[in-house]
C-alpha cells in the first residue's frame, strides 16, 4: 500500500488528486474519484458561485469522501466562489492560475486545507507562510495554464524550500511517472489528462477521441506573448491562434478568439473552434476506463516501480 503524510492531513486512501480542469472536472467526475479513495475536484473556472453550489451538493449526493474544488483565480467570479467554498465548508480549496493570499486567512477561519498549485518556488514558500497545509507543484508538461519549469526541475526544488507536503503534476499519467514524483520528494500526485477520457468524466466524446489519439508531440503552448501560456492539442483553432500570436496580434484580439473555446470542445466537441486544453502525456493515454481504475493502476503500478527500484542498487 503506498501511503504518505498527505493521506491522513487530508483523510483520503490514496495520495493522487484529480486535476481541475476547467468545464471538464464536474461532480460526475471529481465524485467517482473520491469514491476511489483519491482527491476528487470540482473545477470553478468561471462559472459563478449558483454553478459551483449545485455542482457541490450534487458531489455530496454522491459520495461522502472528501473532495476539493479548484478555484480558478483569474475567474471574474473568484470573489463570490471564495466566500461559497467557505460557506458549503468544502474540505479542500484548490487553487490555480494566481496568487490566492487575499483569500486563505478566510479559508482557513472556516476549517478548508488550503492546497495552491504553485509553478515556482517563490509562490510555494509564499503559501507556506500564508499557511497552506500543501502545494501542488505544477510543471509546464501540464495541459492548460501552465508555468516555465519542468516537473523534473520544479518539484525537487520546491520539496527543498518548504515543510509542508509537496505533490507533483505535470506529464503523469502511470505508476512509473507518480513513482518517479516521490523519488522526487513529492509526497502524491495530481492527475489530469489521463482523466479526460475516464467514463465518468463528462467531457464530450470528440474530445475524448482526441485525447486518445495524440501522440507525443500533440500539444503546443499559446499565449506565451501576452504572459498567460496555455498548452492544449495542436487543432486548426490552436494553429490559428498560434499564427496570430506570432504576426503580432493585440492580446485583445486574441482574447476575442479565445472566447468560448474551451465550452466548445469540453461540451460541443467543435474540433474547428475548440481548445482541447491536454498536457504532454496525452500521448501515453490510450484507453476509456473507469476513475477507480485509473486511480488503482496509477497508484498500484507506483507500488511496484518503487519496490522494484532497488534492483539497480548493488
Ligand atoms: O490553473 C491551472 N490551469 C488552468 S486554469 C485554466 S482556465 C483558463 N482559461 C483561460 C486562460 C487562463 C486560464 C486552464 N488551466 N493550473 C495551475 C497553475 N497555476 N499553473 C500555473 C499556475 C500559476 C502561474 C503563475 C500560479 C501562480 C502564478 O503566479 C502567481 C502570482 O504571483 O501572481
Amino acid at each position: 500500500m503506498l501511503r504518505t503524510p498527505i493521506c491522513d492531513i487530508l483523510g483520503i486512501e490514496k495520495p493522487i488528486f484529480q486535476g481541475g480542469m476547467a468545464w471538464i472536472a464536474d461532480a460526475s467526475l471529481a465524485s467517482a474519484v473520491s469514491e476511489a479513495g483519491g482527491l476528487g475536484i470540482i473545477a470553478a473556472m468561471n462559472a459563478n458561485a449558483d454553478w459551483v453550489r449545485d455542482q457541490i451538493h450534487q458531489l455530496r449526493e454522491k459520495t461522502d469522501k472528501p473532495f476539493g474544488v479548484n478555484v480558478m483565480l483569474m475567474s471574474p467570479f473568484a470573489d463570490e466562489v471564495a466566500d461559497l467554498v467557505a460557506e458549503e465548508h468544502v474540505p479542500v480549496v484548490v487553487t490555480g492560475a494566481g496568487n490566492p493570499a487575499k483569500y486563505m486567512k478566510a479559508w482557513i477561519a472556516a476549517d478548508i486545507k488550503v492546497v495552491p498549485v504553485v509553478a515556482s518556488v517563490g509562490l510555494a514558500k509564499l503559501m507556506q507562510r500564508a499557511g497552506a497545509t500543501a502545494v501542488v507543484a505544477e510543471g509546464t508538461e501540464s495541459g492548460g495554464h501552465i508555468g516555465e519549469l519542468t516537473t523534473m526541475a520544479l518539484v525537487p526544488q520546491v520539496v527543498d524550500a518548504v515543510d509542508i507536503p509537496v505533490m507533483a503534476a505535470g506529464g503523469i499519467a502511470d505508476g512509473r511517472g507518480m513513482a518517479a514524483a516521490i523519488m522526487l520528494g513529492a509526497q502524491g500526485v495530481q492527475v489530469g489528462t489521463r482523466f479526460l477520457v475516464a467514463d465518468e468524466c463528462t467531457v464530450s466524446d470528440e474530445y475524448k477521441d482526441r485525447v486518445l489519439k495524440a501522440k507525443d508531440i500533440s500539444t503546443i503552448a499559446t499565449g506565451r506573448r501576452y504572459g498567460h501560456p496555455v498548452r492544449c492539442l495542436k487543432t486548426p483553432f490552436s494553429n490559428e491562434y498560434a499564427k496570430r500570436e506570432l504576426e503580432g496580434a493585440s492580446e485583445d484580439e486574441l482574447n476575442k478568439l479565445g472566447t468560448g473555446a474551451l465550452r466548445k470542445a469540453a461540451k460541443e466537441g467543435d474540433y474547428e473552434h475548440g481548445s482541447f486544453l491536454c498536457g504532454q502525456i496525452a500521448g501515453m493515454v490510450t484507453k476509456r476506463q473507469p476513475a477507480a481504475e485509473i486511480v488503482d493502476d496509477i497508484v498500484g503500478g507506483a507500488e511496484k516501480c518503487l519496490k522494484e527500484a532497488t534492483k539497480w542498487v548493488k
